[in-house]
């Protein structure tokens, strides 16, 4: 018999005691006492207590914790001090048996290190500080979503197989398609700056690639993306609505979030506005006044990064960066040419987002390339664009993965995705 779930564990309530339900989930814990089985029940809505007496117990001879049941049963008042309902079983299914012992203790009783538990992810999903990371991811989706489509962004998706570097550089995976080599795209950024053609504003939250030989907490081989291309925007106001994105995200996971908080043992905390704007050329002031050898055109190393975290811990922007510094498509500033319309978006240290207003002039696009030694003729398709009347635009692209270790006070991004890829780990 399979019976049909009435119930949700969480839907119960005081109007259900004395009536009858059906409830499925796995057992978190079964301990008998003389003639009576106490289970723990939880779905992934909640935890409930399970009574369990006489022949019904025979059914549950030899069955381990984790494994999946389907309970029939009444609802009644209980005096266990963890619980607000306890079900009296009257009819109890099987449904799949958990071996024993497992790989991983989903309880967290036994500690297992992250790489045995990314080896056994589904069965980590089981542990309610992992389960609560993907709820919350999912309401930080959700928010940015709803947000960007109230701010009238189309949501658009990029192909992933792609002809030619989108980004130029060298961290690009490629594969054999059909006798032509392919890439997976590094971002969609050339397809997203193509669409504000028609579409003005634009959003994709993808997954991308890059072949980069890091073994650090924020890279990853394949990471999620959040992007924005908007036209008649300028930089300052595409980190407008990058702050307000982030303060949107930030306020509705503090306020409706308040069980997965407590699961991940991490209260949010809302970031104080406005983000600090900080020019490159104040940064590099910073740092030598901080004994640092770094002159205005250097990039900036992790080390650097992480004294300039010091000093500004938070959310910060960093702006008006050297044109050397930045990709072929970064518009320079007016008032001087060797500083560009850019930013990064920095938590501390971590950087969480680049963005910039664009070239839309197709002629210093392409002397642009040559500059950076890149081949126009490889952008052919995408210059073509900037002939049928582009306007100017502007955008930024922002790491969620990186964004949700910040919401959660941890450093490693393998915490927030679900089968994380880097150089070592392509499986499961
Ligand atoms: P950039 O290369 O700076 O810019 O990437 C944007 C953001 O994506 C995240 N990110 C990563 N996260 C995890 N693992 C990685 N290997 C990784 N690489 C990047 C970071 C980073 O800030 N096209 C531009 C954006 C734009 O101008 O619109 C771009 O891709 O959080």
């Amino acid at each position: 018999m399979v019976f049909v779930k009435t119930h949700d564990i969480s839907e119960l309530n005081s109007e259900n005691i004395g009536k009858e339900v059906v409830l499925g989930g796995w057992i978190e814990d079964l301990r008998k006492l003389g003639k009576m089985t106490f289970i723990t029940l939880r779905d992934v809505s909640g935890i409930s207590q399970i009574i369990v007496k006489g022949e019904l117990n025979e059914n549950l001879e030899e069955l381990n914790r984790q494994s999946v049941i389907s309970v029939k049963g009444i609802v009644q008042e209980t005096k266990a001090r963890d619980f607000n309902f306890e079900i009296k079983a009257e009819e109890i299914d099987v449904l799949a048996k958990a071996i024993h012992p497992l790989p991983v203790d989903p309880i967290g009783r036994v500690e297992s290190n992250i790489d045995t538990r990314l080896n056994h992810r589904a069965l980590d999903m089981r542990n309610q500080k992992t389960a609560a990371i993907f709820k919350l991811r999912h309401h930080v989706l959700a928010s940015l979503r709803k947000t960007l489509s109230e701010k009238k962004f189309i949501e658009i998706t990029t192909p992933k197989i792609i002809g030619s570097a989108s980004e130029g550089g060298a961290n690009l995976f490629s594969l054999e398609y059909f006798g032509k080599t392919a890439y997976l795209a590094q971002s969609p950024q050339l397809y997203k700056e193509q669409m504000t053609i028609g579409l003005e504003r634009v959003f994709e939250i993808s997954n991308f690639y890059r072949a980069e030989k890091s073994h650090t907490g924020r890279h990853l081989s394949e990471f999620t993306s959040v992007d924005i291309e908007a036209a008649f925007m300028d930089y300052n106001d595409v980190m407008d609505v990058l702050e307000y994105l982030i303060m949107e995200v930030y306020n509705f996971t503090s306020k409706n979030c308040k069980k997965e908080q407590e699961a991940i043992g991490h209260e949010i905390k809302i970031p104080s506005t406005p983000f600090e704007r900080i020019t490159y050329t104040q940064v590099i002031n910073e740092l030598k006044s901080s004994g640092e050898k770094i002159e205005f055109g250097d990039d900036l190393l992790d080390s650097h990064l992480r004294i300039i975290g010091n000093n500004h811990p938070g959310f910060y922007f960093l702006i008006d960066w050297p044109m050397k510094l930045k990709p072929f498509y970064i518009r320079e500033k007016d008032d001087d040419a060797t500083l560009s319309r850019s930013f990064d978006l920095q938590y501390g240290y971590l950087e969480l987002s680049s963005g910039g207003t664009r070239l839309h002039n197709p002629n210093i696009l392409k002397s642009r390339l040559k500059e950076q030694g890149l081949d126009p003729v490889q952008f052919t398709d995408h210059l073509q664009t900037f002939d049928w009347g582009m306007p100017p635009h502007s955008g930024w692209g922002m790491g969620l993965d990186r964004l949700m270790t910040t919401l959660i006070g941890i450093d490693n991004v393998r915490e927030v995705v679900l089968y994380p890829r880097d150089p070592e780990r392509l499986k499961p």
